[in-house]
């Protein structure tokens, strides 16, 4: 590790707390003046460091993503994993796809503060502001036929409610497929897609790109989205991000050991928002009606027709039918 990516993780260790200029130097082995430069470096990028006659302080209220401030909260298992932090790019998953085929790692990720061609499903746009979200790409070496390829959406969303859960106090549901919302807004949209290997020809890894509001506020969203978007915290200003990525990333690559036994899919269905509902779903480009009744063990979703049919559909758009 570089000295100041070695002073920032004691830094963020110890978020809010002086640490002196010495103890800096013994802890990462390197003269005064070395974390001086790097204390420099990092100021100059931006992250609030107090000085004090006790020392170095990292600012409580400091929420820059930083691999060191995301290893933190990765369980030890994990804890080596290749991750890249990029102020700016154009879309993580466009990023890790790249990396991917050129035998990235299993559970490499890229993340970012900001993203200026965030991609959705179907070639739609994610609005991807800086410093108020996580955009996030995971890549995973997995095996898996193209039917069971859905299921990584699937734990996914299962990862991202429970990392939220553990951190906070609220209550996120999942809505089939792929997307998550907190009191009737969508926080977070997730784009899986396979890469293949070109000599192979079989799709040899998985990138699961996780798009999360955490603190954009409503009037900061485009118009045609500020009815529908919203954000983890509407009104605090909570310093959680580097927390809740390590969370996501343990949660997915925990889940993504046994994805074909499927334990996760109980928990998804505990938290979706259209079972038991009437919904409208898009079928070959037309709205249908449908009561929405399972979902099955590749992530499809039951539906009864209104003439009494049960379907099953693999992929597309559902919204809950107005009462
Ligand atoms: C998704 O698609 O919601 C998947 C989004 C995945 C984004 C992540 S960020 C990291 C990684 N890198 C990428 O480039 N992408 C992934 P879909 O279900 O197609 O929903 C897209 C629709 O959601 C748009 O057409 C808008 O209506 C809406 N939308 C766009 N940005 C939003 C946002 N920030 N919050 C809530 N809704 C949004």
């Amino acid at each position: 590790m570089s000295v100041k990516n070695e002073v920032l993780y004691i830094l963020e260790r110890n978020k809010g707390s002086s640490i002196s200029g010495q103890e800096l130097a013994d802890l990462s082995g390197v003269s005064r003046t070395a974390v001086w430069k790097a204390i420099k470096s990092l100021k100059d990028e931006g992250y609030h460091i107090e000085a004090s006659k006790k020392g170095y302080s990292l600012s409580v209220s400091s929420d820059m993503l930083s691999a060191q401030g995301i290893r933190l909260y990765l369980n030890e298992e994990f804890k080596s994993i290749p991750i890249t932090v990029y102020k700016t790019t154009r879309s993580t998953n466009t990023e890790a796809k790249l990396l991917a085929v050129q035998n990235a790692e299993h559970g490499t990720t890229i993340i970012a503060e900001e993203q200026t061609k965030g991609r959705g499903r179907f070639g739609r746009d994610f609005f991807s502001p800086s410093d108020s979200g996580i955009y996030m790409s995971i890549i995973l070496k997995v095996q898996l036929s193209i039917e069971n390829s859905v299921l990584v959406t699937t734990a996914a969303a299962v990862a991202v409610c429970q990392a939220i859960e553990k951190i906070t106090n609220l209550s996120p549901q999942i809505k089939w497929v792929n997307d998550i919302f907190i009191d009737k807004r969508k926080v977070c949209g997730i784009l899986t897609e396979a890469v293949t290997n070109f000599e192979s020809g079989m799709m040899d890894s998985v990138v699961v790109g996780i798009g999360i509001n955490v603190k954009t506020k409503i009037e900061d969203f485009p118009l045609e989205l500020q009815d529908s978007a919203g954000s983890i915290f509407d009104h605090e200003d909570k310093s959680i991000r580097n927390q809740l990525t390590g969370e996501i990333i343990n949660n997915v690559l925990n889940i993504s050991k046994n994805l074909e036994d499927r334990d996760f899919m109980s928990a998804y269905k505990q938290r979706s928002m259209i079972l038991g509902e009437y919904i409208l779903y898009k079928k070959d480009n037309t709205w249908h009606e449908g009561y929405a009744l399972d979902i099955d063990d590749f992530g499809g979703l039951i539906v009864y027709t209104p003439d009494g049919q049960k379907i099953t559909l693999n992929s597309g758009e559902v919204s809950i039918k107005k009462k």
